[in-house]
């Protein structure tokens, strides 16, 4: 069980980027932030003299030279009221990488230990200050690419899934009670009664894991973006696709078949919302070794794809490529890009409809930029996420919560149909207690700490 072993060492480490900056801040936690912290400060007062949740001007000295290392503001913080409710120390120094980690070797130098990434956030965890679920949502908050998935990771911060998934966890509580009474005093002969009363609460709360799982779609999408691959034969203008949703020249374009042999990645913003793009290796059968690992991993890019642009060439007759590339896209969600329309007409139109179907078809020139707000367009009546609104919907967005929810709608189906067939209440029993099980899980009750190590190290240092 989590919570038991509690380190007490204290721990220091940047908080802030490397690199050049005004100022950088390194964070002290533990009991002996304070000791700690006066060995190296030098200031008008010692700092475990100083009143809570105050600011401090003066000076880091090297603890065994002496040596003035730099000049700054030190913040007091202690215990309970702290991001780890322990005593915090945050030291906020020039910015820029030599004074940043000649402060921080003073800090360990006078007796802290390096923090391991994620260990404040963990500390915050284990002595009760958030749960887990609150915790993975710093780690998302942190890497949130877009303003929408910024949000949900900060609702989530908040404590709204854990609200959530409490109120759930109450429900299975009480159903469970009911199931005791009955299984505990069999004389009351209520089988029926409660079998009945049971399967009902094991409905509703079916249906609040379902809601739940419905959002955890848009979820996945807000935060990782949806994943698009532009495939096409070589030469089409795949990169030059790239390049007009981007706004950059970030693919190389040039008129030699072949040209791109990576997958290149890039996040675009398409009218709220977030595409994480990637350019691929055009797809021929080729003899060239470079080109056929391209290839092969454009292949590869199609099996995560949530959205596919195949480009074609309105330049060029459909080839025999075009044919197997449309007939491996069969099953996709795509969008059709018939590219270079500048150009005289050589693709049969009537033929292409009459392959793709219901898919939708846009035609571009990326030379001389048209087509491309159709595209998007496309792109956003797609997934219906043009009128899309953050509001106060919950969203789960995290695939460890999406898993145990499943597995907790699981439990609850099973008890329910057990119900509906006579099994007895106390199979029932262990359903829901399972369900209850794994919901607790994604709030941090009775996680094994293994994984409480493997979330907390996906934190960056500082954290
Ligand atoms: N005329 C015309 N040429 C275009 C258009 N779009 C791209 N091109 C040209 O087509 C050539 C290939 O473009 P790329 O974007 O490199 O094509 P690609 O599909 O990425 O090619 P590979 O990486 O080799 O698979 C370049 O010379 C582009 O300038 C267009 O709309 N009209
Ligand atoms: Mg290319």
């Amino acid at each position: 069980m989590v919570g038991e072993k509690m380190e007490t060492d204290t721990i220091a480490a940047i908080a802030t980027p490397m690199g050049e900056s005004g100022i950088a801040v390194i964070r002290i936690s533990g009991s002996e932030a304070l000791p700690i912290a006066d060995k190296i400060y030098r200031g008008k007062k010692k700092l475990s003299e100083t009143p809570t949740h105050t600011v401090h001007y003066g000076h880091i000295h090297h603890p065994k030279t002496g040596e003035r290392i730099d000049e700054v503001l030190v913040t007091v913080m202690r215990a309970p009221r702290t991001f780890t409710r322990e005593d915090v120390v945050e030291v906020s120094c020039h910015g820029g990488l030599i004074p940043v980690q000649k402060v921080l070797e003073a800090i360990l130098l006078a007796g802290a230990r390096l923090a391991e990434p994620g260990e404040f956030s963990k500390r915050a965890f284990l002595n009760g200050r958030i749960d887990l679920s609150q915790a993975e949502a710093v780690i998302d908050l942190i890497r949130a690419k877009t303003d929408q998935a910024a949000k949900i990771a900060m609702q989530q911060a908040e404590g709204r899934l854990s609200r959530m998934i409490q109120k759930l966890r109450q429900n299975i509580l009480e159903t469970l009670a009911h199931l005791a009474v009955n299984v505990d005093y069999p004389e009351y002969d209520a089988e029926e009664l409660t079998s009945q009363l049971i399967i009902e609460r094991c409905e509703e709360i079916s249906k609040e894991i379902d809601h739940l799982l419905l959002t955890a779609r848009q979820g996945k999408i807000l935060r990782e973006g949806i994943q698009t691959v532009i495939v096409g034969r070589p030469n089409v203008g795949k990169s030059s696709l790239m390049n007009a949703l981007v706004q950059e020249n970030k693919a190389i374009v040039t008129d030699i078949p072949g040209t791109t042999r990576d997958l290149i990645e890039e996040y675009v913003n398409v009218r709220g919302i977030p595409l994480r793009l990637l350019d691929t290796a055009g797809i021929r059968e080729t003899e060239d070794v470079v080109e056929k690992i391209g290839v092969e991993r454009s292949h590869q890019a199609l099996e995560q794809a949530d959205l596919v642009l195949l480009v074609l060439n309105y330049a060029e007759p459909l080839t025999e490529d075009d044919r197997k590339l449309i007939r491996l896209l069969e099953g996709f969600t795509k969008i059709v890009i018939v590219n270079k329309v500048d150009l005289p007409r050589q693709l049969d139109l009537d033929e292409l409809r009459s392959l793709l179907g219901e898919v939708p078809l846009i035609t571009t020139s990326l030379i001389e930029e048209q087509g491309i707000d159709q595209l998007e367009e496309a792109i956003v009546r797609l997934f219906y996420l043009g009128k899309m609104e953050m509001k106060d919907h919950t969203y789960v967005s995290n695939s460890r919560h999406v898993h145990l929810l499943m597995k907790a709608q699981e439990s609850i189906e099973e008890a329910r149909s057990g119900l509906e067939t006579g099994l007895p209440l106390d199979m029932a029993e262990i359903d829901l207690k399972n369900a209850w099980q794994y919901l607790g899980e994604i709030i941090g009750d009775a996680v094994a700490e293994d994984l409480i190590d493997q979330i907390f190290s996906q934190f960056c240092l500082g954290k």
